[in-house]
């Protein structure tokens, strides 16, 4: 398949013509190289490679290189046309995109059927909807997943058990959630996370197991870990609307395909890893406190006002979709 892309020179008589050549786009993310994200990237790049015969390569970025190691500054320069592609989480994308916070509302979703009857429907594409106001066009979603805390103190099993620990967390909505349950939240950038673990200069964080926890080997800095399941966070693949608009309709169709069919691999190997993720936890040394329906009632009460206030951030319109479609799946 030939490649065609349409550019304008911008000459007195702005001629606009098209021509094909190789080129090599940049995808940038803000895991390690070892994670589902950079599977998910490796698989997304072999198959866009192919379906282009050769002429679109991709090259990954992982750990937000090209950012600095900002791993909230991603989808701004995507936006801008000035970064490719990007694999990140929806709560990276809150300080450009705040309704992105709506996916993870603590306990808005009890399992992933909920989650893919979102992801896959009309939330999911009013999201689409709101990302392109922005810049972004959303080519597939995929999963970070269910986010579990751990830290080095002492077993969490009711919020009274957060009191005082100084947790490193990723984005603001965090940082309310982590207050109003007594924690000391910080926000850092996850390229730094491990080592301030390691030095004991934040005593917990919160991430899925099957995408991060395990293959960043948080457990090797880690004890203590509650899977309480509190807030989910969805990744995707996204090009600037830039790119989208300058491909021909079937560069767009197998680059979608891609996406998709890549996103989807992602998600099933993030929720293998995931399954099993407990049990190898535990081999490592961490030991694992499952909390009960009644710890899980204690977390979700007292993570009812930033749940409230962040409802009314992304708009009570945005998080009743989500909730009629949750209801009805
Ligand atoms: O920074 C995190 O905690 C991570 C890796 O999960 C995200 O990108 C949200």
């Amino acid at each position: 398949m030939t490649i065609l892309r349409t550019v304008v020179f911008a000459v007195a008589t702005a001629a606009l013509t098209t021509t094909a050549y190789a080129e090599t786009l940049r995808l940038s993310h803000n895991t390690g190289d070892q994670t589902s994200w950079q599977k998910g990237a490796d698989k997304f790049a072999e198959l866009v490679n192919a379906g282009s015969d050769g002429d679109l390569s991709i090259r990954i970025f992982p750990n937000a290189q090209l950012t600095g190691g900002d791993q909230m500054k991603q989808a701004e320069m995507v936006g801008r046309g000035s970064i490719d592609f990007v694999v990140t989480s929806a709560i990276n994308v809150t300080p450009l995109v705040p309704e992105m916070a709506v996916f993870s509302l603590p306990y808005l979703y009890a399992n992933y059927d909920q989650v893919d009857a979102t992801t896959d429907g009309a939330p999911g594409e009013k999201m689409a909807e709101i990302l392109a106001e922005h810049g972004l066009h959303l080519l597939a979603w995929g999963e970070n997943g269910f986010r579990e805390v751990t830290n080095n103190k002492h077993p969490i099993k009711t919020p009274d058990d957060l009191k005082g620990l100084k947790m490193r967390v990723a984005g603001p909505m965090y940082i309310d959630v982590m207050n109003a349950l007594g924690a000391n939240p910080q926000q850092m950038q996850w390229t730094e996370t491990f080592s301030a673990l390691q030095q004991g200069v934040v005593d917990g964080q919160e991430n899925p197991i099957g995408a991060v926890i395990i293959p960043q080997r948080v457990y090797e800095v880690q004890k203590y870990i509650t899977p309480w399941h509190y807030s989910y966070d969805p990744i995707f693949i996204a090009t600037s609307s830039q790119n989208w608009d300058s491909w021909d309709a079937d560069t767009q169709a197998m680059i979608a395909d891609a996406a998709q069919q890549a996103m989807t691999y992602q998600k099933d190997i993030t929720r293998e890893a995931t399954a099993s993720g407990l049990e190898m936890l535990k081999a490592e040394g961490m030991e694992v406190y499952t909390p009960t329906d009644a710890d899980l009632a204690a977390f979700r009460e007292a993570t009812k006002a930033p749940f409230d206030t962040w409802a009314a951030k992304v708009g009570l319109d945005l998080v009743t979709l989500f909730r009629d479609t949750i209801a009805s799946s």
